[in-house]
């Protein structure tokens, strides 16, 4: 496959994008074998039978480095509760709240919570997303947890897609636990994490670091273990409150702390020196009302890549498009257009670990999006408009 006519942002790095006016890509065996403008073409490329793509633009295809896709139920009921004036106390005696997703998840068929992922997979498909992360923890006991992430691996059988899966059995605590954390993690979590990673259903482990569910050293356990069955790490961290997530994240070399609100400029020095990645999350910035931003310029300073993903859960961010992160990345974080493009490609493969894809380059997965756009900024810019032309997964399509 030769494409040809196309504006490329390649998004290597050392100029803007890496932007390459009328550029060509040849795609063989489903990887990328050259890219650049098109006078430097090799000898021997006959670009006469490459598609003209008429000056669209191409990105590598947009990754979802952060969802909850596969949960049994919704919370709308609970929405029009809090917005009608219920407190969270009143929408969690009736029942609501993530305890109420979880009574959901465990009651939801594997297959049921399948073709719900499917869905909400789709609209992420749609807007040309090529890899998406799932996590567990709306199960909280080994059957469910393990349940959710069969689901998650099942949705790459049937969609074109790449599914990453993060275990994140600490991610709250069931009432015959409450304040008893520690014990959660030991009797529930650390089992159904060695039992999970056994059947090669995870890929990282993550927690929830916040004073409403672990401290870090209720999650450490997690990451210990986590090291010794040779996974990465990740966790949430600083989203409500400063608790030092992202200081432990960084001490276990964790790929990415992600939410981050609350970090400090030591945090943000912590994550450069370990190589992590910081994965904003604006769609439950926006759903909570948050009004503390993420250290955007702490994170500039010390060079601390930033990802941007939709956290898609059907509490604090029942969002399911990344080019709506992208514009509230923008709009709600400053960042820049640019820095929204290679929060979802370049850094969100960093954030998972992933090396073949993030960036159009030779050797790497042609995992494309073709976009009716003339210039990147647009795909930050516009609200509630899908301009994906095309989609190219592994080369095809
Ligand atoms: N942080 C969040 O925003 C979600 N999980 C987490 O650790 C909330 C999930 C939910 O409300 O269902
Ligand atoms: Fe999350």
């Amino acid at each position: 496959m030769l494409l040809k006519n196309a504006t490329l942002a390649t998004m290597c790095r050392g100029t803007p994008y890496g932007l390459i006016p009328n550029g060509v890509i040849l795609i063989e065996d489903g990887l990328i074998r050259w890219v650049g403008p098109e006078k430097d073409l090799p000898a021997g490329l006959d670009l006469a039978a490459g598609e003209d793509l008429e000056g669209r633009l191409i990105t590598p295809a947009p990754i979802d480095c952060h969802t909850h896709i596969v949960h049994g139920g919704d919370r709308a009921g609970e929405f029009e509760m809090r917005l009608e004036g219920a407190s969270y106390e009143e929408v969690a005696r009736a029942g609501g709240g993530i305890v109420s997703t979880v009574t959901a998840t465990r009651e939801t068929p594997e297959d049921e919570l399948l073709s719900g992922a499917l869905r909400r997979a789709d609209a992420l498909i749609a807007e040309g997303v090529s890899v998406i992360e799932v996590k567990s923890g709306y199960g909280l006991d080994v059957e469910t947890e393990t349940k959710m992430l069969r689901a998650a691996r099942r949705i790459a059988d049937l969609r074109p897609v790449r599914v990453k899966t993060s275990f994140l059995g600490a991610h709250a605590v069931t009432t015959e636990y409450k304040g008893r954390n520690a014990d959660y993690i030991r009797d529930i979590c650390l089992p159904a994490l060695d039992l999970a990673a056994a059947e090669g259903l995870v890929d990282a482990v993550d927690g929830f670091c916040e004073g409403i569910a672990f401290s870090v050293e209720e999650i450490e356990p997690m990451l210990a273990r986590a090291r010794q069955l040779g996974l990465p790490v990740k966790l949430h961290a600083e989203q409500l409150s400063n608790t030092g997530g992202t200081r432990l994240a960084a001490a276990y070399g964790a790929l990415s702390a992600d939410h981050v609100e609350y970090a400090t400029a030591e945090d943000a020095r912590a994550l450069a020196a370990s190589g992590s990645v910081a994965v904003l999350l604006p769609g439950a910035f926006y759903t909570l009302h948050e009004t503390q931003l993420p250290p955007i310029g702490a994170f500039r300073e010390n060079g601390v890549p930033m990802a941007l993903a939709t956290d898609c859960n059907p509490g604090s961010s029942p969002l399911a498009s990344i080019l709506l992160a992208m514009n509230m990345g923008c709009t709600l974080f400053r960042m820049t257009p640019e820095e929204a493009l290679a929060g979802v490609t370049r850094n969100a493969a960093k954030a998972l670990g992933l090396d073949d894809t993030g960036i159009i380059a030779p050797g790497l997965r042609a995992d494309l999006a073709i976009w009716d756009a003339a210039q990147p900024a647009e795909l930050s810019y516009r609200i509630g408009f899908n301009p994906l032309h095309r989609r190219i997964f592994g080369g095809e399509g």
